[in-house]
C-alpha cells in the first residue's frame, strides 16, 4: 500500500499547458496533453501540503516518473481520435438485465437473430469511432444475480466470434473459464470488475494468455451487496490503495504493469459523492503508472444528477458530460454505451482545448 501520494492540481491543457511546460511551471500528466502546475503532497497520518511543481521536495521526486511519463499504450492501441485522445470502448451487453437498458437479451433475441443484432450494434459503434468493443454476458448492476460461466459463454461466444475479425474486443467477466473461452474465440483483452478476486484461476488465465487486463475497484466482492451502506475513510485514497494492491497481486502472478489498465469502478459500491470525488481526483490515480479507464456511462449517479431517473438512453447527455470531464482529467479509456455522441463531443472538446481549427473546418 503506498504511504505517500502526489495529487496533481492546477490542470492546464492546450497552448497554456505547452507554455507552462516550457517555462518549467508545469509537469505533464502521464505524458500529456494535460499538465499540472501544483502538487498536493499526501503522506499517511500527516496534514497534506500544497506546492508548485517546481518546489516538489527531493524526498518526493521518486513518485514523479509514473505520474508524468506516458504509460505503455493500452493493448498496443493508438486512439482513433488521435494522439492524446482517449480510447473509446463501446459496450455490447449480451444480457437480459443490464442497468444501462441496452441488454440484447432483454429484446428477447436468441440464436442467429441475437448474433446479427450484436454484429449490427458493434458495427455501428465501430463506424462511429469506437476503438474497443467490450462484450459482457453478466450484469453486475447492484443486486444482480450471478450467471454461471457456462451460461455466460453461451451468451457471448457467438457474439465474440462474429465481432472479433472487426475490432479489438474485451471480455467483461469475472470468471476464469469464460476468460479462457472468450480469448480462444477471438477476444484480446480481459475486463474483470472483481480485479482478479472473484475466481482464483483468473490471474493464471490472464498471465498465460498474455492478454491486456483491466483491474477495477469494487467495494467488497459481491455486486448483490456492494451498495449496502458503502463507507470510505477517503474514497480516492482507499480506491488508490486497493488498485495498488491488485496491481501488485497481478504482477506477482506474472502480469506486468505495462499490460494493465486501472479503473476506479464508478457505481460499484459507491454513493453519488464517492463517484464525484473519484471523477474529480482521478489524476491522483495516475501515480500508479497505468492507463486509467472510466465508466460513468448511463450509471445511477448520472440519473441522480440529471433527474433522468428512468435510466437507459435518457442518461446519454449526462454520460457524455462525464466522459469529457474524465478525459480532461487523464482518463485514457472511456467505457460508453453511446459511442457516436461521445466521439462527436470529444472531437469538439479536443479542438476547443487545443485552440486549433479542426481538419477541414473553417
Ligand atoms: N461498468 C459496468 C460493467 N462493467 N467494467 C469496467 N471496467 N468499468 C465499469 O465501470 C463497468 C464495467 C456496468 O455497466 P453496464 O455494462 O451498462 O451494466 P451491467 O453490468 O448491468 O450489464
Amino acid at each position: 500500500m503506498p504511504d505517500r501520494w502526489i495529487e496533481p492540481l492546477g490542470l492546464l491543457t492546450g497552448p497554456g499547458a505547452e507554455a507552462a511546460l516550457r517555462a518549467g511551471l508545469a509537469l505533464p500528466l502521464q505524458g500529456g496533453p494535460t499538465a499540472f502546475t501544483l502538487a498536493r503532497l499526501i503522506a499517511r497520518g500527516a496534514e497534506p501540503s500544497l506546492v508548485p511543481v517546481a518546489a516538489i521536495p527531493p524526498g518526493w521526486r521518486d513518485l514523479l516518473p509514473p505520474l508524468i511519463e506516458a504509460p505503455a499504450p493500452f493493448a498496443g492501441l493508438a486512439p482513433r481520435l488521435g494522439p492524446g485522445a482517449p480510447l473509446v470502448m463501446g459496450v455490447v451487453n449480451v444480457t437480459p438485465d443490464s442497468v444501462s437498458g441496452d441488454g440484447l437479451l432483454a429484446a428477447g433475441l436468441e440464436g442467429e437473430a441475437l448474433v446479427a443484432a450484436a454484429l449490427a450494434q458493434g458495427q455501428a459503434m465501430l463506424a462511429a469511432g469506437a476503438d474497443i468493443l467490450d462484450i459482457g454476458g453478466e450484469s453486475t448492476r447492484p443486486g444482480a444475480a450471478p450467471v454461471t460461466p457456462a451460461e455466460e459463454c453461451r451468451r457471448i461466444l457467438p457474439v465474440i466470434r462474429a465481432l472479433a475479425p472487426l475490432a479489438p474486443l474485451s471480455v467483461d467477466t469475472r470468471n476464469a473459464p469464460t476468460m479462457r473461452e472468450a480469448l480462444a474465440a477471438g477476444a484480446r483483452i480481459v475486463n474483470d470488475v472483481s480485479a482478479l478476486r472473484h475466481d482464483p484461476g483468473a490471474a493464471r488465465v490472464v498471465a498465460e494468455s498474455g492478454a491486456p487486463l483491466i483491474l477495477m475497484h469494487m467495494l467488497g466482492r459481491d455486486p448483490r451487496t456492494m451498495q449496502d451502506d458503502p463507507r470510505y475513510a477517503d474514497v480516492t485514497l482507499d480506491v488508490g490503495d486497493f488498485l495498488a494492491d491488485r496491481l501488485a497481486a497481478a504482477k506477482a502472478a506474472g502480469i506486468p504493469r505495462s499490460r494493465i489498465a486501472l479503473d476506479p469502478g464508478l457505481g460499484f459500491g459507491k454513493l453519488l459523492e464517492h463517484n464525484l470525488a473519484l471523477l474529480h481526483r482521478l489524476p491522483l490515480l495516475a501515480g500508479l503508472g497505468c492507463a486509467l479507464l472510466v465508466g460513468a456511462s448511463r450509471k445511477r449517479s448520472i440519473g441522480r444528477l440529471s433527474g433522468a431517473t428512468e435510466g437507459g438512453r435518457a442518461r446519454m447527455p449526462g454520460s457524455v458530460a462525464a466522459a469529457l470531464f474524465a478525459a480532461g482529467r487523464g482518463a485514457a479509456i472511456l467505457r460508453v454505451h453511446d459511442v457516436a455522441e461521445t466521439v462527436q463531443a470529444l472531437r469538439v472538446w479536443q479542438a476547443a482545448l487545443s485552440g486549433d481549427r479542426p481538419p477541414g473546418g473553417r
